[in-house]
């Protein structure tokens, strides 16, 4: 069972998205509420969702149709860094040009107990699917980072699943790591979407294949996947680091790191359609622009 959220006319609407593509309004105005409602009652929210759509009509729309919102209002979004092999290999790249000769901060931060994990964004930086995620204007090499995003409660109670993408910009933070938040936030630097998969209904977070798509006027110029099952640490595991001596929020959303580097010599350019699908959860499908161009 996945939770959307999309426009009608000028209100928000919560919807239930069935395994059949189904969608159903619900009358929560939101995911936490959803979640409360259920817990009142002592059913997981799954159970509670298919209770409600039980005999109900769905809407006449499909999900293709609709104009979806951010599944969910993240007052903040964290992410982990390093998780992957993948990624180590990047950032190594990137901070050495290629000439890697010596244990670097990526190396250790990959095999030290306690992640990597900082603040991306924060919910007026979020942006859902098919809204416009930003360039930044003083970088030459910037990618999309796919990454599989836990959807937590203010207990670090992981309520569900969705996609994320962890804008980075790999010349800045290459240049040198205390650069890394301008590296990676600034207006509409992270999208998530399309919708939020359901804890409970997810058999094995750890065996989800994650893919990255780039289109330029048409093309498909970047086409990589990879599977959760390559995560070198375990959900809990971030969100305990998380959690510790931190204050959370209902819809904290945790990106859990990327898998998925395009090649070295790829870079982002306005206009360029970028797709991250996860399965089970959906396509999270945004182009870039410059904040320039934005009307
Ligand atoms: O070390 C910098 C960020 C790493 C990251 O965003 C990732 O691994 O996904
Ligand atoms: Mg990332």
């Amino acid at each position: 069972m996945r939770i959307v959220r999309y426009r009608e006319a000028s209100f928000s609407r919560l919807g239930a998205l069935t395994e059949e593509g189904a969608v159903y309004q619900l009358e929560a105005s939101d995911l936490m509420e959803l979640v409360d409602e259920a817990r009142a009652k002592g059913l997981s929210p799954s159970e509670h969702v298919t209770g409600l759509i039980a005999g109900k009509v769905p809407i006449a729309f499909s999900l293709e149709e609709l104009e979806l919102l951010t599944p969910v209002d993240a007052p903040e979004v964290w992410a982990a860094g390093v998780t992957y092999l993948r990624s180590k290999e990047a950032r190594n790249y990137e901070a050495t040009g290629g000439k890697l000769d010596a244990t670097t901060f990526y190396d250790k931060v990959y095999e030290a107990e306690r992640p990597e994990l900082f603040l991306k964004s924060t919910l007026a930086r979020t942006v859902g699917p098919g809204q416009r995620v930003c360039l930044r204007s003083d970088s030459n090499w910037q990618v999309p980072e796919a990454e599989l995003g836990l959807v937590l409660d203010r207990e670090g109670i992981i309520i569900g699943y969705t996609a994320g993408n962890d804008m980075s910009c790999r010349d800045i933070e290459g240049e040198n790591p205390l650069y890394l938040p301008q590296a990676k936030v600034w207006s509409r630097s992270c999208s998530i979407g399309p919708a939020v998969r359901l804890a409970e209904t997810v058999a094995d977070p750890y065996a989800l294949q994650i893919i990255c798509r780039i289109y330029r006027n048409g093309e498909k110029l970047v086409d990589e996947q990879a599977s959760t099952g390559m995560l070198k640490r375990r959900l809990e595991e971030l969100v305990t680091f998380l959690k510790r001596d931190n204050e959370l929020y209902d819809g904290t959303v945790l990106l859990t790191g990327t898998c998925l580097v395009p090649p070295n010599q790829f870079t982002l350019d306005s206009g360029d359609r970028i797709e991250i699908e996860i399965e089970g959860i959906g396509i999270l499908a945004n182009t870039a622009v410059y904040k320039h161009e934005l009307t």
